[in-house]
């Protein structure tokens, strides 16, 4: 379908909605039910519904996938009230605020940097790695030069309420890093197009207070995020240290691949983090996927898990269910 139809397919799924709830979804026209499901943006954490916003309106302008994926997370990357990704993320015990993020395209290309400092977008570094270097990723020094040979400003991004927090849990920890079901919430977002092509992404500043030099999961490739145009795609949130350890946006892929649905590939490689890590509860782990068709699937470890979707019937925060 073209740009104009989406738009108007758009305006049709307002009038389907309108249908939807006074309960005659019957008389949705059946041009809409047959597209339903695409485009759709799914996306991590409540403040995923304002990225979803950004990513949409990349799909009303034409933009791909991949442009959709990108700008969606810049938006939270630039917010320096999120205390997880970009400025204002929280930083490592030693007061540096150190960014992770990676991205993956419907060619199963990717990109990603690691234990990268002063540069607000990781994310757009991570795909100019992509697109430019024979390279997947790159780490601390060298991706921070390579960003800035390309023309990304090199700025503070510890901010003030970022520098107190950090401040106040020197007293209270007496300087330990805190792993627990707190102190993280990463920006993970997930697009399919019109036509089908599956694009992701995954911004963070890791855990609040991590040793310096630590990396998690989320510019890992198949552990944070993983994209397949053949099957869908996953991304992870939570204790990086657990996802990596089980590969889990691969693995939820490749389950989808082998049958599973979004919502049984979630719950699968949830089931095997929580099973593995018995001795503990303090930690969460939340995935969301999205498959070839546009269907969707959420699940953590613990309850409170939040994630973000926007498809043409649905624009709305949505609780995951939970193993515990
Ligand atoms: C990490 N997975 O660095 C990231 C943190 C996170 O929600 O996702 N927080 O381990």
């Amino acid at each position: 379908m073209d740009r104009r139809n989406f738009i108007i397919s758009g305006s049709l799924a307002s009038a389907a909605l309108i249908f939807e709830h006074s309960s005659a979804r019957a008389s949705v026209p059946s041009a809409v039910q047959e597209e339903k499901m695409l485009p759709v943006v799914i996306s991590t954490w409540d403040f995923g519904h304002k990225a979803n916003e950004v990513s949409w309106q990349c799909f009303e302008n034409g933009k791909s996938a991949l442009d959709a994926v990108e700008q969606g997370i810049r938006l939270i990357e630039a917010d320096p009230d999120n205390l997880s990704v970009g400025i204002g993320g929280l930083p490592d015990r030693d007061g540096i605020v150190t960014l992770d993020a990676c991205i993956m395209d419907e060619k199963g290309r990717a990109g990603s940097v690691t234990f990268l400092r002063d540069i607000m977008h990781p994310v757009s570094v991570a795909r100019m790695v992509m697109e430019k270097t024979l390279h997947v990723m790159l780490s601390g020094d060298g991706a921070l030069q390579f960003a800035l040979e390309n023309g990304f400003e090199k700025q503070g991004l510890l901010t003030e309420k970022a520098r107190l927090a950090w401040e106040e849990w020197k007293v209270k920890s007496h300087y330990q890093p805190v792993i627990n079901i707190e102190n993280h919430d990463t920006v993970g977002l997930l697009a399919i197009d019109i036509n089908g092509n599956i694009a992701g992404g995954c911004s963070t500043s890791g855990l609040a207070y991590k040793m310096h030099g630590r990396v998690g999961d989320s510019p890992i490739i198949g552990a944070g995020l993983y994209v397949d145009n053949e099957v869908g795609a996953a991304v992870a949130t939570g204790l990086g240290e657990l996802v990596m350890r089980s590969l889990s946006a691969f693995l939820v892929v490749e389950l989808m691949r082998n049958g599973a649905n979004p919502r049984e590939a979630c719950v699968e490689a949830i089931r095997r983090i929580a099973e593995k890590n018995r001795d503990t509860r303090d930690y969460q782990v939340g995935i969301i996927a999205l498959d070839k068709s546009g269907q969707i699937g959420a699940y953590a470890v613990q309850p409170g898990f939040t994630y973000s979707i926007r498809n043409l019937f649905s624009n709305e925060i949505k609780t995951s269910p939970s193993y515990f």
